[in-house]
C-alpha cells in the first residue's frame, strides 16, 4: 500500500483535527449503529493523538474496549470520476470503518497502515460522515498480547509489556485521489558495485491493462541520471552518491503509468542506494563495518501520548545529532512513516521492530502483569496468535522496505526464548521475514532470562540483539560485580561469530537526585553505569553497536518499580537531558 501523496496526477486532503469521541463502555455502539447518525454525547478529540491523557478523567485514560471516532469530510469537488482512498496511517490496536452507513474496511494491528477504496460510497463535492470503532482490548491473540481478567471491582486490562497501552488514531487519517488505472506498489533494492549504484525496482499496478510503465531516477538537485522501460528493471547510475549513516543522500525516482504520450499516473519514492550485510561478527553498510551508537526510544510525549507530532520528532532528531547517535530502535513497534521518512534525509540506521512485546510471562513477576500463565499453549500465546504476528511482519516490510534507513528487521521484543514451545514458535516468523524481505538481516532481541548457552531462538537470527541489566535489576548498586558477570556472559554470545548489538542497558534515574558514592537511582549512578557497560562493550569485538535504554523517561502501567513512569531515559519526558546525556555525547560525538 502506497503512502498518500500529492503529486502531478494524485491529490491528498488531511483529515486530521478534531473528531467527535465517545467511549462505549456496554460494547453496544455496532448493534445500535453509532455509525448510522451524529455520535450522541460526543467530546472532542484531536487527531492524531492517543485518546488517553486528552481528557481531564480516570475513565478515559484507562479505558479499554471500543471507542468511537466520527467526522464529516467533503469530497473535494474536482474529484470526479477519480479512485478515492480512504487511508489510516494507523489506528491501536484495531479498527473497522464506516463511511455513511457502509461498513468499508476491518484492520487488525496498531501500527500498520490500512485503506479502504470508497470511490463507490461518496461524491465529488458532497459531505460525507466518516465513523471509526477503535477498539484497544489486548488478548493472548493480538500482539502485542494481554489478558482481560475479572476482578471483584470489574475487568481489568493486563499486559507484560512496560509501557502504557496508549491507543486511538495516533497518526494521520487521509482522503487521497488517484487514477482509477493506478500504481498500487512499488519496491526497491539497490546494490553498488565499486562507484556504480544499481537500484531494482518492481512496480505493480492495477486497472492498467493497454498502458505501460516506466520510471525516472534523479538526483537530489533534480537532474536525471536513470530512466527505465516496463513494470520491473534495473537501472545504473554511474558514480553513484551512496546513502550512508550521517549522509542521507536521497534520490528520486517516478514511477509512471503512461498511454502513449499521456502520464496516467505518477508516484514518487525516495531511494537511497546503498547495501547491508552480516559478514562474520561484523555489520556492513556499504561493505564499510558500522558501529550502531544510540537508543531504543519510544514514541511517547505528555498530553498526546503516542500521537505523532512533526515538532517532537525534529526536536528528538535534534537531540540525537547533538548527542553523537547514528541509529536507534523502533521498540517496541513500528512507528510513525514520518520518522521512517526522517530518519532517510538525516542518514540514521534503524533497526525496526514488530509490535511483538511481552510474549514472555516469566518477566515482571506480577510487576507488570499477571502470573500464572504459560507463555506458549494452546490456551494463550498460540497458533492464531502467531498467524497474527506474521501478519504484524508482512504488513512492517510491506510498508518500510524501501526506506534506506531500515538495515536491519526485529521480529519480536524479549520474548520466552528458552523453551521448546518458543522454538517452534519462532522458527517459521523467521522465515515470513526473510521470504519478505531477502535483502535485510532478520533478528530477534533476547532477554536477559535467556542467557548465553540456554537461548533457543537466537540460532535463527543474522544479528544477535540482546537487552541487559548487569548493575541494574541485577548486581544492583554493584557495577564491579556487574561488570564481571556481563563480561563473562558477553563473552560467551561472542564465540557465536554474529555481530552483537547491545539493544538495552540502562538505569532508572530521578532527574536532580545527586550522590557523592554511586546509588541507583542518582543521576551519578547512571553516568558510572553506563561507563562500566562502554567497558565491557569495547574489550568484546563482537559488539557492533549501543543502544541505552531509553532515549527518554516514558509512561507505563503504575507499579511499585515505577515511579510516574520508566525513568531510564537519558533525558526526561520533556526531553530535559540528565548529567548522562552529557557523558554520552562525550563517547559518541567524538568517534
Ligand atoms: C526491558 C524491556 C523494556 C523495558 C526495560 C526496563 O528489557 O525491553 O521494554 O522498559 O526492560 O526498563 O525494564
Amino acid at each position: 500500500m502506497l503512502r498518500p501523496q500529492d503529486t502531478a496526477t494524485r491529490e491528498t486532503k488531511r483529515l486530521d483535527g478534531r473528531w467527535a469521541f465517545a467511549l462505549d463502555p456496554e460494547g453496544v455502539g455496532r448493534s445500535e449503529g453509532w455509525f448510522a447518525g451524529p455520535l450522541r454525547d460526543a467530546r472532542a478529540m484531536p487527531v492524531p493523538a492517543s485518546f488517553n491523557d486528552i481528557a481531564a478523567d480516570a475513565s478515559v485514560r484507562d479505558y479499554f474496549g471500543d471507542v468511537w471516532y466520527q467526522r464529516v469530510v467533503r469530497v473535494p469537488r474536482g474529484w470526479d470520476g477519480q479512485r478515492i482512498v480512504l487511508h489510516f496511517e494507523s489506528a491501536t490496536h484495531r479498527a473497522t470503518v464506516w463511511v455513511g452507513s457502509t461498513e468499508v474496511v476491518s484492520h487488525e494491528g496498531g501500527y500498520t497502515p490500512f485503506a479502504a477504496d470508497v470511490s463507490a460510497d461518496v461524491v465529488a463535492g458532497d459531505e460525507v460522515r466518516v465513523t471509526v470503532c477503535v477498539n484497544n482490548t489486548l488478548s493472548f491473540q493480538s500482539i502485542p498480547p494481554g489478558v482481560i481478567e475479572d476482578s471483584p471491582t470489574g475487568k481489568k486490562q493486563l499486559y507484560w509489556h512496560d509501557f502504557f497501552n496508549y491507543a486511538g488514531l495516533h497518526r494521520s487519517v487521509w482522503l487521497v485521489a488517484t487514477p482509477v488505472a493506478h500504481i498500487d506498489d512499488v519496491t526497491v533494492v539497490t546494490g553498488l558495485a565499486g562507484v556504480t549504484g544499481t537500484v531494482a525496482y518492481e512496480i505493480v499496478a492495477v486497472g492498467a491493462e493497454g498502458l505501460d510503465a516506466r520510471v525516472v531516477l534523479r538526483d537530489a538537485s533534480g537532474a536525471e541520471v536513470a530512466t527505465g522501460p516496463g513494470a520491473s528493471g534495473v537501472l545504473t547510475v554511474p558514480d553513484v552518491h551512496r546513502w550512508a549513516p550521517g549522509d542521507g543522500y536521497l534520490y528520486d525516482l517516478e514511477v509512471q503509468l503512461v498511454d502513449g504520450g499521456e502520464v496516467v499516473d505518477s508516484y514518487h519514492q525516495s531511494v537511497g542506494v546503498r547495501t547491508v550485510e552480516v559478514r562474520g561478527a561484523e555489520f556492513l553498510v556499504n561493505g564499510e563495518p558500522v558501529y550502531f551508537k544510540g537508543f531504543g526510544k519510544h514514541e511517547d510525549v505528555g498530553v498526546i501520548g503516542k500521537g505523532h507530532s512533526d515538532a517532537h520528532l525534529v526536536h528528538d532528531f535534534e537531540l540525537m545529532s547533538w548527542i553523537g547517535a547514528n541509529s536507534f530502535r523502533t521498540s517496541h513497534y513500528p512507528y510513525s512513516e514520518e520518522v521512517l521518512d526522517y530518519a532517510d534525509q538525516q542518514g540514521f540506521l534503524l533497526i525496526d521492530e514488530v509490535a511483538a512485546v511481552g510474549l514472555n510471562m516469566g518477566l515482571g513477576g506480577g510487576i507488570f502483569g499477571g502470573q500464572g500463565y504459560t507463555t506458549f499453549s494452546p490456551e494463550t500465546i498460540n497458533d492464531a496468535t502467531r498467524e497474527v504476528h506474521a501478519q504484524a511482519i508482512r504488513e512492517l516490510i510491506a510498508r518500510d522496505k524501501n526506506h534506506p534507513s531500515v538495515v536491519l528487521w526485529s521480529i519480536a521484543n524479549e520474548p520466552e526464548s528458552d523453551t521448546e514451545g518458543a522454538e517452534a514458535y519462532f522458527e517459521p516468523l523467521f522465515q515470513v521475514a526473510r521470504d519478505a524481505d531477502p535483502s535485510r538481516p532478520v533478528g530477534f532481541v533476547n532477554v536477559m532470562l535467556a542467557p548465553y548457552g540456554t537461548c533457543r531462538v537466537s540460532q535463527f537470527g543474522d544479528v544477535l540483539m540482546l537487552n541487559r541489566y548487569y548493575g541494574w535489576y541485577v548486581n544492583t548498586g554493584d557495577l564491579a560485580g556487574a561488570e564481571v558477570a556481563w563480561r563473562k556472559e558477553l563473552e560467551g554470545w561472542a564465540g557465536e561469530n554474529k555481530p552483537i548489538i547491545i539493544t538495552e542497558y540502562g538505569a532508572d534515574t530521578m532527574p536532580g537526585l545527586h550522590s557523592l558514592t554511586p546509588q541507583p537511582w542518582s543521576e551519578e549512578y547512571q553516568v558510572d553505569y553506563l561507563d562500566m557497560n562502554h567497558r565491557v562493550f569495547d574489550s568484546i569485538d563482537a559488539v557492533v553497536g549501543e543502544h541505552v535504554w531509553n532515549f527518554a523517561d516514558f509512561a507505563t502501567t503504575p507499579g511499585i518499580m515505577r515511579v510516574d513512569g520508566n525513568k531510564k531515559g537519558v533525558f526526561t519526558r520533556d526531553r530535559t537531558p540528565k548529567n548522562a546525556a552529557f557523558a554520552l555525547r562525550k563517547r559518541w560525538a567524538s568517534s
